[in-house]
């Protein structure tokens, strides 16, 4: 019997790595298609990862370039087309090439599914995309097996602020002390632990790995697979290779001081 009911996890980064060359390129095929010199290369992008929302990072982006259109252009309206541009180049991108699901995230969803915990999902990016990468990814129904899909413009702020994890657990109907979250991002790590949920797992990827997680009880290069064994970065696995549910429930005792 687990000490938590459900785990919510974070998307772009975490369930898969969907920034560097899904996210990334789709932006860039909407600036061309719109007619705009902007191209996010690799390295620009991990500095504008830092403003979460497509439409926040392109307005951020734009002033911090300085850039600026002809007052009769309605700024908003520019920046919410190219945003559905974007959004339309994504899905289809993955309908057409898959983005694999991160080491060990399948295996967790199915141990977690297989003894009753509750899955959910509180993320930044917009409803469309999450479907898209579900549906992609070589298990049937997976979407479905998601009580709970919190996502996009449904809150007031998105991540570092915490509501799209308030939004996740009052869907869920559950207290944050009975939940594990699994984030990417320092921005995600402030939104979860803004929202009470001190159970939390970070599992890193290259634009995130040289982020400050220390207010995480536990940090994991990745969850693991047979075979391909996780790394603790900082916290423990407590021996085992990979992150299973023992792991998060020794977690969730830890961060709760429930010995
Ligand atoms: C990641 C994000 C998102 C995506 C783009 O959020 O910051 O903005 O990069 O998504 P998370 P949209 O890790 O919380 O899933 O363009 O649809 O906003
Ligand atoms: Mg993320």
């Amino acid at each position: 019997m687990s000490g938590f009911k459900a785990i919510i996890f974070d998307v772009d980064g975490t369930l898969a790595d969907t920034e560097r060359d899904g996210h990334r390129p789709a932006f860039n095929a909407a600036f061309a298609q719109a007619g705009l010199d902007w191209t996010w290369d690799v390295r620009r992008y991990g500095e504008l990862l830092a403003v979460t929302g497509g439409k926040e990072r392109i307005r951020y982006f734009m002033e911090s370039e300085g850039i600026q259109f002809d007052p009769s252009v309605d700024q908003d309206a520019l920046i919410s087309e190219l945003h559905r541009s974007k959004t339309r180049h994504y899905v289809s991108m993955l309908q057409t090439g898959a983005i694999p699901l991160r080491p060990g995230v399948l295996r967790l969803l199915r141990e977690a599914r297989s003894t009753g915990i509750a899955l959910a999902i509180a993320t930044t990016t917009t409803p469309e995309n999450v479907d898209a990468l579900l549906a992609q990814c070589g298990e049937p129904g997976l979407r479905d097996w998601f009580a709970v899909i919190a996502a996009g413009d449904v809150v007031p702020a998105k991540k570092p602020a915490p509501d799209i994890f308030l939004l996740a657990l009052a869907e869920l109907g559950l207290a944050a002390h009975e939940c594990i979250a699994v984030e990417d991002s320092v921005n995600g790590v402030r939104a979860a632990l803004g929202a009470g949920l001190k159970a939390l797992l970070v599992t890193v990827n290259d634009y995130t790995a040289r982020q400050d997680f220390r207010a995480a009880p536990l940090v994991v290069d990745h969850l693991g697979d047979p075979g391909r064994p996780a790394r603790a970065l900082s916290g423990r696995l407590g021996g085992q290779s990979v992150v299973n549910l023992d792991v998060l429930e020794q977690m969730h005792r830890q961060a709760y001081a429930l010995h």
